[in-house]
């Protein structure tokens, strides 16, 4: 198997075609769990030489800049974490400007994530990164637990179509849609957004979670409430991700606490396309390259 940068690695091709974007095996990272502009500075070339993933989803960005929720930003639980980041971004323009230059350089295709808290605003972001080159695709974030935004486009199956129906004509690039698991059933507005147009599904964004400091007597994270992530979520990923891909045509991206092959495994017999690494990363930022050897192994393995 020829990687995109040239190296050549041994084992079964996992190479695949999604939504018309060839990548070389199936895990890429989710939104906001891996900082390759950071990675480059710290590994240097390298990083690029050995990039742990098939293609590379940006931090969510949104129209203005924001800080962010005040810390502490983190709490650990058994197999898990709780993150209360707040989407801390530079906004559109400084995106645009900063970012994307950078990640235009990675050896993989580019998905920028963009949340945006009306269809407007949304319409913007989608036109302005939708047409640049080195954008290869655009992941809508209608899921984010930590904002306050109001309704949650992405907890009702006709905003979130209508949503779509207007984004949609707005770029050619495939437009995959990040569900919230923090409602009954994600089935209908899957079905939904595969109605609006949307390309893709990814699902599970984090479970809303929170963690209280009896000393302080209040909730330890700063922006009071979190969004719980890792092993701890898996099996709740596992349901969503076979539920909605057993009831939608377009293909699914799961994550939710993957961190070996045989989980990444697991996901894609239960229907999914591609599988994302978000909490692992942080224990090995490497994880992603770990898990997709891991992955051919266990399909070599499985198909005998
Ligand atoms: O920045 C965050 O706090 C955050 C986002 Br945008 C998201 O989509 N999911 C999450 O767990 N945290």
């Amino acid at each position: 198997m020829e990687a995109t940068n040239g190296t050549v690695q041994a084992g079964p091709d996992l190479s695949l075609d999604f939504c018309g974007i060839e990548l070389r095996h199936p895990v890429i990272n989710g939104s906001g769990t891996f900082d390759a502009i950071a990675a480059r500075r710290a590994f240097g070339d390298q990083l690029l030489d050995e990039f742990p993933f098939s293609a590379f989803v940006s931090k969510t960005i949104t129209p203005e800049p924001r800080d962010g929720n005040p810390p502490p930003r983190l709490w650990e639980t058994p197999s898990g974490l709780i993150n209360s980041i707040g989407l801390p971004n530079k906004g559109l323009d400084g995106f645009l400007a900063a970012d994307l230059p950078q990640l235009a350089e990675l050896p993989v295709p580019l998905i920028v994530s963009v949340m945006a808290t009306s269809q407007d605003e949304f319409a913007r972001l989608v036109e302005a990164v939708g047409n640049r080159e080195g954008v290869d695709a655009l992941e809508l974030n209608v899921s984010c637990p930590n904002v306050e935004s109001g309704l949650i486009v992405g907890e009702s199956p006709d905003e979130t179509r209508s949503l779509l129906r207007r984004l949609r004509p707005l770029t050619q690039k495939p437009l995959l849609i990040k569900l919230t698991p923090n409602i009954a059933d994600p089935v209908p507005v899957a079905q939904g957004a595969e109605d609006g147009g949307a390309d893709a599904v990814s699902l599970i964004n984090t479970l809303r979670a929170v963690a209280f400091d009896p000393d302080k007597g209040d909730r330890w994270l700063g922006g009071g409430t979190g969004g719980l992530s890792g092993p701890a979520v898996r099996a709740v990923a596992m349901a969503q991700v076979h539920s909605v891909a057993s009831a939608v045509g377009i293909p699914v991206v799961a994550m939710g606490g993957i961190s070996t092959g045989r989980d990444a495994a697991e996901m894609i017999g239960a229907g999914a396309r591609l599988v994302a690494v978000g909490t692992e990363s942080f224990r090995d930022p490497a994880a992603g390259s770990r898990i997709a050897g891991e992955l051919a192994a266990e399909l070599a393995r499985i198909s005998g």
